[in-house]
Formats: C-alpha cells, sequence, structure tokens
C-alpha cells in the first residue's frame, strides 16, 4: 500500500467569476458521497447529486449565474470549473486505474460511459432523447456541461446513451454512469507503478 501513503489528498478548490457567472468549488475525489449544491439550475443540482453519491466524491458548488437569459453559462461553467477540479484533485496521476467503462441503467434507460484519465481531452456523445426539456432545463446541455467538463478535466470521454423512453431517466443514468466511472478510474491500483502511461507520463 504504498502508493496510498505517498497520496497527497486529492482535493481541489478553485472559484471562477465572470459577468455571466460567479462559481466555488470544491471537489474531493476520495469522499462518502457527500453533495453541497446551491446553484440556479435545479435540475443540474440533482444530477450533480447523483454524480456525487455514486462516484464516492465530496462536491460542493456555490453558483450564481444569469438564469435570467437561460442556464447554459451557468451550466457550462460549472461543467468548467469541476473538469479543472478534477485535473487538480488528481496531480500527477500516479497508480490511478486511468480507465473505466460503466454501463448504467435507469428503468428502461440504459447509459454508458467510457474513461481514460488522458490528458487528452476528447469527447464523444452519442444521444438522442425524447424531448428537449426536462422541466426548465434544456437537454442540450448536457453535452455543454459533459463536453467543458472534458476538455477542462483533460480527459477523454465517451457517452452513450444506447436506450430509453423517459429523458430523465436517460440522463440520470448519465450522470450516475459518469460518476462509476470516474470513481473507478481515479481509484489507486497498489499494482500501478507510477503513472499508468508506457510514456511515463500523464
Ligand atoms: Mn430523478
Amino acid at each position: 500500500m504504498e502508493n496510498n501513503l505517498e497520496q497527497a489528498v486529492r482535493e481541489a478548490s478553485l472559484s471562477r467569476k465572470t459577468n455571466e457567472t460567479d462559481i466555488a468549488l470544491k471537489l474531493a475525489v476520495d469522499g462518502s458521497g457527500e453533495a453541497e449544491l446551491e446553484t440556479d439550475v435545479p435540475f443540474l443540482n440533482h444530477m450533480l447529486d447523483l454524480f456525487t453519491k455514486h462516484g464516492q466524491f465530496n462536491l460542493s458548488v456555490q453558483a450564481k449565474g444569469d438564469i435570467e437569459i437561460d442556464d447554459h453559462h451557468t451550466v457550462e461553467d460549472i461543467g468548467i470549473c469541476l473538469g479543472q477540479a478534477l485535473r487538480e484533485a488528481l496531480g500527477d496521476k500516479k497508480g490511478i486505474k486511468r480507465y473505466a467503462n460503466v454501463f448504467i441503467p435507469m428503468d428502461e434507460a440504459l447509459a454508458q460511459v467510457v474513461i481514460d484519465i488522458s490528458n487528452r481531452p476528447h469527447f464523444e456523445y452519442r444521444a438522442s432523447y425524447p424531448s428537449q426539456q426536462v422541466g426548465s432545463f434544456s437537454t442540450e446541455l448536457v453535452h455543454e456541461f459533459l463536453w467543458k467538463f472534458a476538455l477542462e478535466a483533460r480527459i477523454t470521454l465517451h457517452v452513450i446513451v444506447h436506450y430509453g423512453a423517459n429523458t430523465h431517466h436517460m440522463i440520470e443514468a448519465v450522470f450516475k454512469a459518469l460518476g462509476r466511472a470516474l470513481d473507478e478510474a481515479t481509484q489507486i491500483d497498489p499494482r500501478v507503478k507510477g503513472v499508468p502511461s508506457t510514456k511515463g507520463v500523464l
């Protein structure tokens, strides 16, 4: 368990203020599923709560945004902050599993999330939802959030919603799968010596 002893506490906090949003975010990778979410986008709070619970992270987000326009900037900027926090929290990535492939069902819906903590930002997304809105939330913002998260975290992220009939369920399955996949890929594997790359750096 040498790796564990050498591992610094994997957490990061940051704040980001623009003319569009004002965000404070704290992420602990090795948490207990505790979420404290105060954003102006209730559906995103619900999704981040699931993400945190099923990823066994701790996450707090306080976000104010220009939701009088729409939710876009707030959702996008929380994705940016979460990505930056993940990247910072993981540090040199020594000893991590790096990859994960997770399927999560939510009743009739099935989502798959495949991750490589690669330091190579890439996002693939295959999802077609029956409705364009969940409550007041536009489903196109799921793409926006995930893409900016992957970009700033510098991970390879593939998200596939295989099928489903209820848009709320389908998106819920995505965020649960994202949490579970990130939990697995960020786990310290005692067999991994140093950085899990033949290049020697991630
Ligand atoms: Mn729900």
